[in-house]
Parts: C-alpha cells; structure tokens; sequence
C-alpha cells in the first residue's frame, strides 16, 4: 500500500480490465550464458496462487501459468549495487525529490487539504518502532514521514549505507527500480516469474521450503510481538547482508524476507479472477493494464511487490509466502522494500549485451 496518502489522511468502483497474457516477454528456450549472480529458471508450468488456510482473496483462483525460461538475480540488489547505478549516471531516486504535490492529490479523495511543506520536503517512510503495543490496523502507529531519508540515509540525515554496501537497497520506488533495470538491461520481474521462482521447484509448497512453519532459521522476519518487540532470534532487527539466509530450491536467497521486492505487474486483486476469463492456458502473464488497490482506491498505478520483510510474522503478515501479494504506489519508498532483477534470453545476446530494454525494443 502507499502509506504517505495514509500518513497524511491520518493526519489531515473500478473498471475491470484483463489481464494481459502477452507474448512480449515470451522468449526462446534457450538457456544464455549465464551473468555473475543470476540463475537461470528453466521455464514450465505451475499452479499459481495460495496455499493452505493463510492465503488471501486476492491469491485466488489458483490456477495455471505456464513461463519461458529467465534468469534472476541469487540475491537481492544490495546498496553497493545501486551506488554503482548512482555513481555512473547521477540518478536521483524519488525520495530525494520534493513529493509532487500535485501528482500525490491525484491519490487522495477529492478535497484533501495540501499537507505541511514538511511532509512535501524530499523523505521517505522510515520504520520507527513504538515502545509499546499499538492497533495493527493503523500503519502510522510505526512508519514516520521522514525527512532526508532515502537508499544513501536509510535512517534519515546522518545515517549512512557504509555498512550496509551487502545490504538490499531500500527506499526505492517502482521508479527507481525501473530505472536501475534499465541501465543494467534487466528487467523486473513479473509476479508469474517471481511466485515461480519463489516456489523452488516445489510443487505447492506453502513456503519456499515447502509446509514446516517458519523457523529463524529460515528468513529474516520479525519475532515477537509486532511492532513494539523483537527477540531477534534470527539475528536482525531490519535487514540483514543478502544471502544470510539458506537459498531456496533453486538457489535464491532472501525471496522470503528480508525487504519486499517490486515486480513489473500492475495490482488488483481480482487479477487472478479476471485472467481466467479465458480457458486458454496462461502464457507469461504480465499484470492488468489497469491497477486498482482497495487499500488506496484513488491511487491509479499500484504495483506489486511480493515476498514479505524483516517487518513480517505470522500474526501481522504472514507475507513470506510464495504467494502472497501486496502492493504499493510506484512512487513510494520504505525501509522494507527493495527488488531484484531478471532478464530473458534476448536481452542478453551478443547483438543486445550492453543496451538498455528500451534500446532493445526500438531495435526490433
Ligand atoms: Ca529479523
Ligand atoms: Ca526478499
């Protein structure tokens, strides 16, 4: 969800559309070279969606998808991989911008009052954990509006990433993401790729490592009660150096836990119910053209990011499930949410190594 509208809010019927199950993404089964930290993801098919009693609405129908093979990243972009994008192109993210006003009016209800000059300064959304139990259905209790904040200074002015270089990237937005992918020839993954991903070979397993409750050994979530105590019994408060944890059955690590990561797809949750308007096998699904999120039904592009975070447990979240779904303005930072990169085939063959998607794409 966006939380800056909800910020302010607390302080001051949709169209359906289809899905699209495009062949854009569709790509030769022909398995590329492989770059320094990816895997390649033999493509196939599996059933999509929850599993066991924790699954939500928007998880269901579960249903069948079938992927090309792609590659995506073992870990997590981490901050020495996104200072390495900044350092070489000079990118501002979107939590170093002042908010924009005028597009952050066109996610809240008619009338609402323009916030603080404060609230609009450039910042982002920092966890701050209260001293004491609070509503769990009010997020303001523990994310703070701050100012400053942003993927250099994850805790607002005078925190730094030095030793953080091995840690996801947070604070970045949908934009951001993109923006990286681009300059990197990756791409984001789509929610197909991601759940497939996740689900590590197991057939319908409720966890990346099958149907065993979650230990703290198994990813970096929350302990205690949320949000006002951590016993720390997986060792970390917020995030943790990516790979501390063990890698699914295909080798990734963190796509439980950790920080949440951006996908490409568009958010609605009756996504899975429109994409089976059709009895034809779905095919590299790529998300709704159009987004709507109940949570913020005035926000108009939502994307989806999946995999939960060090903020998760099983009574707040529960969101470590490969399938498991949330979503989020793609202009919206947090301490909780990074992303990882895929590409596909073509992007990597000799003819496109080195080019950007959207070079790729005008070539063809
Ligand atoms: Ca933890
Ligand atoms: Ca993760």
């Amino acid at each position: 969800m966006n939380l800056l509208p909800l910020l302010i809010l607390l302080m001051t019927t949709p169209e359906a559309t289809s899905d699209h199950v495009s062949p854009a993404i569709a790509s030769p089964e022909r398995k590329p070279t492989t770059p320094d930290g990816m895997i390649w993801i033999e493509g196939g098919s599996f059933q999509m969606g929850g599993v066991g009693e924790e699954a939500r609405d928007d998880e269901r129908p579960v249903h069948e998808v079938s992927i090309d093979g792609f590659l995506i990243d073992v870990n997590e972009v981490t901050n020495r991989q996104f200072k390495a994008f900044v350092d070489a192109t000079n990118y501002v993210t979107v939590a170093e911008r002042p908010v924009d006003w005028e597009q952050l009016r066109q996610q809240l209800p008619p009338g609402t009052a323009k916030p603080s000059d404060e609230l609009l300064a450039p910042g982002s959304l920092v966890f701050a954990r209260p001293d004491q139990p609070v509503d769990l259905n009010n997020p303001s209790m523990w994310w703070r509006w701050t100012s400053h904040a942003s993927w250099k200074q994850p805790q607002g002015p005078d925190s730094t990433i030095d030793d953080l270089l091995e840690h996801p990237v947070v604070h970045v937005s949908h934009e951001d993401a993109t923006a990286y992918c681009r300059w990197a020839n990756r791409r984001l993954p789509t929610e197909a790729q991601w759940e497939f991903a996740s689900r590590g070979g197991l057939e319908r397993g409720i966890y990346s490592w099958g149907d065993d409750p979650i230990e703290p050994t198994h990813a970096n979530i929350w302990q205690g009660r949320f949000p006002n105590e951590n016993t720390l019994e997986d060792g970390y408060l917020m995030t943790a150096p990516v790979g501390s944890f063990p890698a699914n059955g295909y080798g990734l690590h963190d796509m439980a836990g950790n920080v949440w990561e951006w996908c490409q797809d568009r958010y609605r949750p009756d996504t899975y119910t429109l994409r089976l308007t059709s009895n034809d096998l779905v095919r590299n699904p790529t998300g709704p053209a159009d987004a709507f999120d109940p949570r913020t039904p005035h926000a108009k592009d939502v994307r989806v990011h999946r995999g939960g975070s060090f903020l998760c447990n099983a009574v707040y979240c529960d969101s470590y499930r490969p399938s498991a779904r949330m979503a989020t303005t793609p202009d919206t930072g947090m301490s909780h949410l990074g992303f990882r990169t895929v590409a596909t085939p073509e992007m990597l063959t000799p003819a496109n190594a080195g080019k950007t998607t959207g070079q790729i794409k005008a070539d063809q």
